[in-house]
């Protein structure tokens, strides 16, 4: 804050002030509390100021305590991003080939009745189940992402399972293991002892829990970073485990054998509130004494015993669950290993100890008012993970119109290049709403401008805290953009849907989030309100009890205790491709909603491939030279790191870059659509492939 400012912090809302250098007009700053609304499990309370209509500068805001009053770097320069001169300003219809990205403007009018008019056509010829629209994460509101999917809902159109490229592998996984619950209260890790980052990048994608774990650092305790690479957050560990890629509940359950084997379990913990370990202990943990796990794992037999150590020491221990290691075959097994460790020490009894992936089940909301507004209760339901074959092969019907809304499938979905093929269709009538002209929205037939969450106003609920705000527009919208909301309720009008939903403003729409729910509090006024949580983990599962053994996925045909195998197809792969691909969102760009910021584009770099020296020099490779990446799906371009950061026989290529920016292609060209075990999740990091010099 300038040391000039006079900020009253305690009006909510809008706050005003004057800037002691003048009482001109132009010196007017406006402060607007709002919430950051990108994907991020921190949901920051931050400060916009705004000066005759433009963000001027963004800061965090000292009243959310575990945000604590700052931004990452990427959202302290959001005011570049808002006002970038790469900001659509009005609709486009398509005048090129499509994927060209030749347009020319059209009016909001003439852009809604083509758009309706088309649709009404479709619908008459081959009902709505031709039609899928979407909104995705870019806008983390509850509203404006809510809404968009309620009036696809109402339509009764195809719908989006949403979520199987981020977290639906480890959600589905960690509720067949704890239930629909939330786990550990990030906040309470100032008071552990023992702190472990597993398969999670904090320093990236979980900043303010950095924060809180240093101060628990201060007071002794010792953290742990398990992952396959040295990323920024394991460099800043007191010790970096680093396991092959997807050996998780291999290591787990390794180090649940050393903690039967020393006689070191919780008995009474594990027999009052846990299901099947008598069954995890006779039938697998057996398999994983040390040196097989080290030989599964990597991870050196004095590491193991020294690692399972450190977790009997204390019942405060930590485990900060990451979302990475899950997006490979056998992902929901790792997390339900790696889940069931903190109850053979009694560590989910305690506060300071568990373990936390996602808090999401704890918000008991009404949801359903915003995304299940009216409309048919089944319907076809499209794989996020499968978008490009299904657009492609879906009969009976197929699809044959397209609404995208804060999402850039053709980056960031597996087998990019058949997403990309399919918005090639000239029978796909395609629209997409995004702030900014990404690669998907080059292959549509009408591109609508859309605000960011600067220009709306929305209810958020975090899904890596216990907070729930209300965020204020800071500023009107920039050009002709639109909101997610006004787009669908001036869709929804036209289309003649009359859930009350669709006319009202977003003020009055948040009062039905809460309808019938256990939170009484003025939401709009209050800023950042924690929900509560529990010292100790409670579980709600079909016994109430943590289910090591799982009744439901056995049901399903899915292994009921945490296990790891060889993933067969993984070894097939694995024959023919010595390589193995490690991704993960980069710092300054990850995934694509800031690749309008040239700064963070710049700051971030080339997009690269990082390989271990061994690596690169079997294969005469030198750093800063541009090399293929190719597997049977097809060949991308990208220029070279050579770095001991990853180990021998990975490659590692950080976040998803837009074509603009690469040599050629964008990673997720060679990434698969096959599925998780668990919750049908993406499976980037069980893809196989070799590095070759560029010709
Ligand atoms: N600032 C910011 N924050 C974000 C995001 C953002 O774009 N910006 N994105 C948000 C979104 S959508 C998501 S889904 C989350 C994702 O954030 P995280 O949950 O942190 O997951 P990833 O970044 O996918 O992977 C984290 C780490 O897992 C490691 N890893 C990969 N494979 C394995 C494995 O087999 N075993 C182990 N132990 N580790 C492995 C990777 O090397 C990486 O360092 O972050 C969210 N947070
Ligand atoms: N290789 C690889 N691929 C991955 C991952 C990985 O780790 N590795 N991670 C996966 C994960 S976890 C995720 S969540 C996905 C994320 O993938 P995407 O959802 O595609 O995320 P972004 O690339 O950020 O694209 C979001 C788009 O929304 C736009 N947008 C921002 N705000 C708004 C708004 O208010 N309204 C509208 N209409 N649009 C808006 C942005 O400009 C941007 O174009 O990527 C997945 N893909
Ligand atoms: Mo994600």
């Amino acid at each position: 804050m300038d040391g000039t400012a006079q900020l009253d912090l305690s009006a909510p809302g809008l706050l005003l002030f004057w800037l002691k250098t003048g009482l001109e007009r132009e010196n007017y700053v406006t402060v607007v509390r709002v919430v950051c609304g990108h994907d991020c499990p921190d949901m920051c309370s931050l400060l916009a100021h705004v000066k005759e209509g433009r963000v001027t500068r963004i800061e965090g805001d000292p009243r959310q305590p575990f945000t604590a009053g700052f931004a990452c770097a990427k959202v302290n320069r959001d005011a570049q991003l808002v006002h970038s001169a790469e900001r659509l300003l009005t609709p486009l219809r398509r005048k090129g080939s499509k994927g060209a990205g030749d347009f020319a403007p059209l009016t909001w009018d003439d852009a809604l009745d083509e758009i309706v008019d088309r649709w009404q056509s479709i619908i008459r010829s081959e009902g709505p189940l031709a039609i899928l629209g979407y909104a995705y994460s870019a806008h983390q509101g509850q509203i404006n992402r809510g809404l968009a999917n309620g009036f696809f809902h109402a339509l009764g159109t195809s719908r989006l399972l949403a979520g199987t490229v981020c977290d639906t592998c480890c959600e589905t996984a960690w509720e067949m293991t704890a239930g629909a619950v939330g786990g550990s209260d990030p906040e309470t890790v100032t008071e552990s002892e023992l702190v472990i980052a597993w398969g999670c990048d904090l320093m990236a994608t979980n900043v303010h829990f950095w924060a809180k774990l240093e101060q628990a650092r201060k007071k002794g305790a010792m953290f742990i970073a398990i992952d396959p690479r040295r990323s920024s957050t394991a460099s800043r560990a007191d010790w970096h485990i680093a396991p092959r890629i997807g050996t998780d509940a291999a290591l787990a359950l390794g180090i649940m054998h050393i903690l039967v084997r020393d006689g070191k379990c919780d008995r009474d913990y594990l027999a009052k509130l846990t299901l099947g370990f008598d069954r995890l202990e006779a039938e697998v943990l057996p398999r994983f004494a040390p040196p097989r796990t080290a030989e599964i794992t990597g991870v050196p037999v004095a590491d193991l015993e020294r690692f399972a150590d450190c977790y009997a020491k204390t019942r405060k221990s930590f485990i900060r669950i990451g979302e990475g290691m899950t997006r490979v075959a056998q992902g929901g097994q790792a997390l339900r290993a790696v889940a069931t460790l903190p109850a053979l020490t009694g560590a989910y009894g305690v506060r300071g100890g568990g373990a936390l992936v996602l808090t999401l089940g704890a918000f008991d909301l009404n949801y359903n008012a915003v995304r299940k507004p009216s409309g048919p209760a089944e319907t076809r339901m499209i794989n996020h993970s499968r978008l490009g074959s299904d657009l492609l092969e879906l009969k009976d019907p197929p699809i044959r119109s397209l609404f995208i809304a804060a999402n850039n499938p053709a980056v960031t979905c597996p087998e990019a290049g058949k997403v990309r093929k399919a918005l090639a269709r000239e029978d796909l009538f395609t629209i997409v709403h995004d702030p900014f002209m990404t690669d998907t929205a080059r292959f549509a037939d009408i591109v609508l401008p859309a605000t960011t969450y600067l220009e709306t106003e929305d209810f958020y609920r975090s899904y890596g805290t216990y907070y729930m705000q209300y965020g204020e527009r800071a500023i009107e919208p920039v050009g002709e953009a639109w909101s997610n909301v006004r787009v669908v309720q001036a869709l929804a009008s036209r289309m003649g849907l009359r859930d009350d939903v669709f006319s009202m403003p977003e003020s009055e729409i948040l009062a039905k989030f809460f309808e019938g729910g256990r939170f009484g509090t003025n939401v709009r006024e209050a800023g950042p309100l924690h929900i509560g949580c529990s010292d100790a983990q409670e579980f709600r599962t079909p016994s109430g009890k943590l289910e090591i053994y799982s009744e439901t996925l056995e049901k399903q045909g899915i292994a009921p205790l945490p296990d790891w195998h060889p993933d067969p197809a993984d070894e097939e792969a694995s024959r023919r491709w010595p390589l193995r691909l490690l991704t993960a969102p980069s710092y300054f760009q990850p995934h694509t909603a800031f690749a309008a910021n040239e700064f963070l584009r710049r700051r971030e770099g080339e997009p690269v491939c990082i390989l271990h020296p061994d690596d690169a020099q079997t294969r005469n490779l030198v750093d800063g030279s541009d090399v293929d990446l190719v597997n049977d799906r097809g060949t991308i371009t990208l220029r070279l790191r050579v770095s001991d950061e990853v180990q021998r026989g990975v490659v590692l290529v950080p976040g998803q870059r837009g074509s603009r920016e690469t040599r050629s292609g964008t990673v997720n060209m060679l990434c698969s659509d096959r599925l998780t075990d668990m919750g049908e999740g993406a499976t980037y990091q069980s893809t196989w492939l070799e590095v070759r010099a560029s010709r």
